[in-house]
């Protein structure tokens, strides 16, 4: 009987794969037009993390963001997106392109590795010190997107589940050969509910699995509807799915220098649409988390477009040990990408610079990040976690933590123009000289 369940994850694995294989080989499918820089204008990211050590779990902890609310700085993450030439409905270019004949509705995008500008952020937790967590893109891996440019041709949103396996091929069991695998399924309302969405390469390696695209090569086209991408209800023009290959790289401060402690997985697969994803994992504590964002299509004119994601990986192995290393990780979030030579210090994302955008700078004035060096004159003691004075592996000058008396709730990194951990006079002044202007 094992051996039956065995022989059908394999035959599986081997069907996901022949599928996503010669996509990937070809990526794009058709020549480039154009590429231009857009920069990550606004936007969340909002993740929660449990580690196990040696069998051991720690409790789980907000990341990237600890004390403050999950906002991202605008204007500190960027990347190339390439545009293909645009195709006909049956993938044929259009003209002056190709003889295709009515009128364009498909464009492949394309995002260099090289040139993705991730997340960086620092933070103090008492668990886990004094710690930076950085988004890499994997290198040699480009982003893979697709842009449907006709209302109603597509269905892009993401519904899915992701919980773990057991590894079907026998031990001994390791990094490469985990005893259990992280899995995927689509859920409702996808057209293919309950059936596998992604299932990572094997043997294990640092390829991360991406929602299958359907023999087409087409996340959500309704035409042939081969994938499990959508919610029932076609998107409006404009509508895309963008792949994002990351992996969240996690340094602690020895006294001297940041040293390597773990890294795992941060795959963005990201929608105009709504993503939604739940943890399956009964008995572990991140079970039944959820997190769900939602997009908005790129306008006409490809100056901004709004990508949510929300994914998970549930018993991801990081270290053989001992002790043995594991890692349940749910995350999600939004990112405005904004054309870079139409950036506008819009922060609170209404294609306007108006008040709205100061009164948010104002609410937070004053405030400080998490991980930003502290003031002249910062006196710690008192301020709870560290008694004070600061222990003498903390470096200098010494990082505000996560206390409510000079950084947390009130900081919002939408207000932090000038992306030094500081929300002053200067996060005003960015926005006052752009007064009045609009996307
Ligand atoms: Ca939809
Ligand atoms: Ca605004
Ligand atoms: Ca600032």
């Amino acid at each position: 009987m094992k051996k039956k369940i065995a022989l059908a994850f394999a035959g599986l694995l081997l069907m996901i794969f022949a599928s996503f294989a010669p996509t990937t080989a070809q990526w794009p499918p058709a020549p480039t037009l154009q590429t231009d820089k857009y920069i990550v204008t606004g936007g969340e990211m909002d993740a929660l993390v449990q580690l196990e050590l040696g069998g051991l779990p720690l409790p789980p902890l907000n990341v990237p963001f600890v004390s403050r609310a999950p906002y991202v700085t605008p204007q500190a993450m960027w990347q190339n997106i390439s545009f293909s030439i645009p195709l006909n409905a049956s993938g044929v270019p259009v003209a002056p392109y190709g003889p295709g004949t009515g009128p364009a509705a498909i464009v492949f995008l394309t995002v260099p590795w090289m040139s993705i500008k991730s997340l960086e952020h620092v933070f103090f937790s008492g668990t886990l010190g004094y710690t930076r967590i950085k988004l890499l893109p994997i290198p040699g891996s480009d982003g893979m997107g697709w842009l449907y440019t006709l209302p109603g041709i597509a269905d892009v949103d993401i519904y899915a589940i992701n919980t773990f396996m057991p590894n079907p091929y026998p031990g001994p069991y390791n990094v490469t050969n985990p005893p259990q695998i992280p899995i995927a399924l689509w859920t409702s309302p996808s057209p293919m509910n309950g059936t596998p969405a992604a299932i990572p390469s094997f043997p294990w390696s640092t390829t991360y699995p991406f929602p299958y695209i359907g023999a087409d090569g087409l996340p959500g086209f309704l035409p042939t509807s081969d994938d499990g991408f959508g919610d029932g209800v076609p998107d409006p023009a404009g509508s895309s799915v963008l792949f994002l290959p990351l992996q969240m790289s996690v340094e602690s401060w020895n006294g001297t220098a940041w040293e390597f402690t773990f890294g795992g997985p941060f795959v963005l697969p990201m929608t105009t649409g709504t993503a939604f994803d739940i943890v399956v994992a009964p008995g572990r504590a991140l079970d039944g988390t959820i997190k769900m964002f939602t997009g908005a299509p790129w306008d006409a004119n490809k100056k901004f477009v709004t990508y949510a994601y929300a994914w998970s990986f549930i018993q991801y192995y990081l270290s053989d040990g001992p002790p043995v290393v594991k890692l349940d990780l749910v995350y999600g979030g939004t990112e405005k990408k904004v054309k870079d030579v139409d950036v506008i210090p819009d922060i609170n994302c209404d294609n306007t610079v108006n008040i709205l955008d100061i009164l948010v700078v104002a609410a937070s004035f004053g405030s400080i990040d998490e991980g930003a060096p502290a003031p002249p004159g910062y006196d710690p003691t008192g301020e709870g976690e560290w008694p004070g004075p600061y222990p003498a592996y903390m470096p200098a000058p010494w990082t505000v933590d996560a206390q409510p008396n000079l950084v947390g709730n009130s900081f919002d990194a939408r207000a932090d123009l000038d992306n030094n951990g500081i929300i002053n006079i200067l996060d005003i002044v960015a926005i006052a000289v752009q007064f009045g202007a609009t996307l």
